[in-house]
């Protein structure tokens, strides 16, 4: 099961809508088969893992990170194939949360005599495929919150010099974390500021994902990083209601998907800015700041998972602040997680927070 979890990690930010499943077929305490999600979802894990097992299949056992789908899709159901080819007994993780399957794929193969076992790392599946569940059971994705700091909690000077705070090896390992998750989220002051590409690069993954910029007024440069490449990698536009019609036309000239979203006291509303990218199908966003966009996700509990890097430098007070004004009187009502966590990456340190999703 341990296998098939890392195996769904694979597909992890190339699966959207659908969850990044991992499956294992052992016959006579030997892999004869090892799949995963492909990109766009289809074909499932247990689709591949079967085929490379051919006749092999027969009289093995399938280990899968998720209850096998029972619905006809795009695809027949897997517990249909998995009965099909023949599988003694099926041992899975966790059960889906998609109404469609919630249980009917365990039903289906005990009925077809098969030997069905749940509840084996449910707890690590649950953490892996969080994204999918939330978007399921709650309409929004899983939210990681990435932040660049120095020792003292500063992205930048107050002149606005932020490049660069950690350095080559943690950013590296940023391209690293981006590929994982279906988008990359940024506030519109950030893509004035630092004018980003939010792509992947460098390190051999040409799957890039989907760049989202939250922007109420639709105020970012028309001859920026994100609108020079808006037609090959997505960038999609979250902006308030009646927008600029000059300014819409042009990015949407440029190939950029508009998602007009709920104002909240003037602001972008964050949980009906995550409800929009739920509906849209993404499960899994890294918000990569800035400060005010972290903050209206702070605020409202929409963040599910910290990940700091913090660089041996000091910048002071005047500096920017990581996270915008949270109005809290009391410690009782600060956003609270758990640590996951704690490397060393080159000269920073990585630190990883979460809390329970469900
Ligand atoms: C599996 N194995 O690898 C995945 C599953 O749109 P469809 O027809 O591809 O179905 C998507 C649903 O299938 C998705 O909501 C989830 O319930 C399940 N995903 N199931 O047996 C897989 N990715
Ligand atoms: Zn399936």
């Amino acid at each position: 099961m341990a296998l098939a979890l890392s195996l769904g990690q694979r597909g992890q930010g190339t699966c959207w809508p659908n969850p990044s499943v991992g499956c294992v077929l052992v016959r006579n305490g030997r892999i004869v088969g090892r799949g995963w999600t492909q990109p766009g979802g289809r074909p499932h894990a247990e689709t591949e893992a079967l085929t490379q097992a051919g006749s092999a299949a027969h009289g093995a056992t399938a280990y899968v990170s998720l209850e096998p789908c029972a619905h006809h899709g795009k695809t027949p159901p897997c517990a249909e194939a998995l009965i099909a080819a023949g599988v003694s007994r099926v041992v899975a993780a966790i059960e889906d949360s998609d109404p469609r399957v919630a249980g009917q794929g365990f039903a289906m193969l005990r009925d077809a005599g098969i030997e069905v076992m749940t509840g084996v790392l449910t707890d690590q599946a649950e953490r892996e495929l969080a994204g999918f569940f939330l978007k399921t059971e709650q309409g929004r994705p899983f939210v990681t919150l990435k932040l660049a700091s120095s020792f003292d909690g500063r992205i930048a000077t107050a002149t606005g010099h932020s490049q660069w705070i950690t350095g080559p090896r943690a950013r590296r390992a940023v391209h690293a974390m981006r590929a994982r998750h279906d988008a990359v989220m940024v506030g519109a002051g950030t893509a004035r500021a630092d004018d980003p590409s939010l792509t992947v690069r460098d390190l051999g993954i040409e799957h890039q994902p989907v760049r989202v910029v939250v922007s109420r007024h639709m105020d970012l440069p028309l001859m920026g990083q994100l609108a020079r490449t808006a037609s090959e990698t997505p960038v999609w536009l979250c902006h308030g209601p009646h927008p600029d019609v000059e300014r819409a036309r042009a990015w949407e000239g440029l190939g950029a998907r508009l998602i007009p979203c709920a104002l909240q006291e003037h602001h972008i509303d964050a949980a009906d800015l995550l409800q929009q990218l739920g509906h849209a199908g993404l499960t899994r966003v890294f918000c990569e700041g800035g400060a005010a966009l972290a903050a209206s996700l702070l605020a409202e509990d929409l963040v599910d998972e910290l990940v700091g890097f913090t660089a041996g430098l000091t910048i002071g007070a005047e500096g920017l602040s990581a996270v915008g004004t949270l109005g809290l009187e009391s410690l009782d009502f600060a956003p609270r997680f758990d640590l996951i966590g704690t490397r060393a990456v080159g000269d920073d340190i990585l630190h990883r927070w979460g809390r329970s999703t469900r």
